[in-house]
């Protein structure tokens, strides 16, 4: 047994991975397939092997593109049962609006209302797919939407088109009493040279101008973060914060690289490790969905390898960030740092007589710069904790 040693995936971890992670078969722009095609079914029950929870999929990781009402069925219908027979959940669907030529100039934001129109539609019958099998959370990852030259249409334009097409969305989704609650997905570039909304932050500005602010979060990805140079955590923790962090993808990204999608944890252990120590710390309760593929190198075999890997750093960082909470002397430091002022005016709320105290105040700067800041230590238990010589 692989995971003898304790980690162990259950279900309460959420763990999902979606048809086109465990099912992508190396292709890239400079070669092609290199692993054999799985069926949904054999996907699935390749995910309760390993002991996955979830499967996520796009409209055509499913139903081709092109499928009959007869033919759409019948799959949904087999696609069910399979996962029924083999405990895996269907936790969030999404759409393709990136695979097909149509959207070479983006979906929702192309300047070919034809074009806008049909990406209504696509997503509509992506959402009827995705509550047949009982998702409840429908993520937006816009991948075409953006430019290669910003001659083709002003950027603000752009913005006002995905608005609409989200508050469209978002009453067809009270129209049907489907209950999704829409994750909204960013990428700097890739496949577009630029693509709008590059940061999780960008859609956290974009969120509350909605008509239904409410139903829609974000799907932060660490990869994407990682790909414009920012720190994953902190996009996490503010969309954490603002009560919009609906669903997360995770996987793991060398800064100046091509979109990488590789296992979580594999090239940046310390960012993960911090990662899932605050997803702990909050106690995130979405699912966790591995959002990357197997190496190219990698027959099948090695994909079961990739998944559970996947999952067991998971697993690992978890038990480290617990190590971490518990350990005496990084707790003696925390508290060290956070010591309270000496006797300052409370800032904590806006009043005529607070200001009028904190104006008068005198700052003791020699006091206050004696303070111990002992971040190198700190930093340094963390590394003996993740190496595991603590
Ligand atoms: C990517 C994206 C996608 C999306 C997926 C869900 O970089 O290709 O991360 O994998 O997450 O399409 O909409
Ligand atoms: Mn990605
Ligand atoms: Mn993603």
């Amino acid at each position: 047994m692989r995971n003898g040693d304790g980690y162990q995936p259950n279900p309460e971890h959420k763990f999902s991975f979606g048809l086109w992670t465990v099912g992508n078969r190396g292709r890239d722009p400079f070669g092609d397939f290199v692993r054999p095609p799985m069926t949904a079914i054999e996907i699935i029950q390749l995910l309760a092997e390993v002991r996955a929870w979830g499967v996520n999929l796009h409209d055509d990781d499913l139903v081709p593109i092109d499928a009959t009402a007869t033919e759409r069925d019948a799959i949904v219908k087999e696609f069910k049962k399979a996962c029924e027979q083999n405990g895996i959940v269907v936790p969030m669907a999404t759409v393709s609006l990136f695979f097909h030529p149509i959207f070479r100039d983006g979906a929702f934001t192309a300047n070919d209302p034809e074009v806008r129109a049909y990406a209504l539609q696509k997503t509509m019958r992506a959402m009827d797919l995705g509550a047949e099998l009982g998702a409840k959370i429908f993520v937006l990852w816009g991948g075409r939407e953006g430019v290669e030259t910003d001659a083709c249409r002003r950027p603000d334009e752009a913005v006002k088109r995905l608005r609409e097409a989200v508050n469209y969305l978002c009453e067809y989704n009270l129209d049907r009493g489907y209950g999704y609650r829409f994750a909204m997905e960013a990428k700097p570039n890739e496949p577009r040279g630029d693509i709008y909304m590059a940061t999780t932050g960008h859609y956290l500005g974009f969120i509350p101008t909605l008509d239904h602010p409410e139903m829609v979060g974000v799907n932060p990805e660490m990869a994407h973060e990682q790909m414009a140079g920012l720190n994953f955590l902190h996009g996490v923790a503010q969309a954490w914060e603002a009560g919009k962090l609906f669903h997360i993808d995770l996987n793991d990204q060398m800064p100046g690289r091509f979109d990488q999608d590789l296992r979580f944890g594999s090239a940046n252990l310390k960012s993960s490790f911090w990662l899932v120590k605050f997803l702990e710390d909050v106690a995130y309760d979405g699912p966790r969905h591995f959002d990357a593929h197997a190496y190219r190198t990698e027959d099948c075999e090695g994909v079961k390898d990739f998944a559970t890997g996947c999952m067991r750093t998971y697993l690992i960082l978890q038990e480290k960030a617990a190590q971490w909470n518990e350990d005496r002397e990084i707790r003696a430091i925390l508290e060290e740092i956070s010591g309270n002022g000496n006797h300052v005016p409370s800032t904590a709320a806006f009043s005529r007589t607070g200001a009028q105290q904190l104006l008068a105040h005198s700052f003791n700067k020699e006091v206050i710069l004696r303070k111990r800041l002992p971040y190198e230590r700190l930093d340094q238990l963390t590394v003996d904790i993740l190496t595991g010589v603590r």
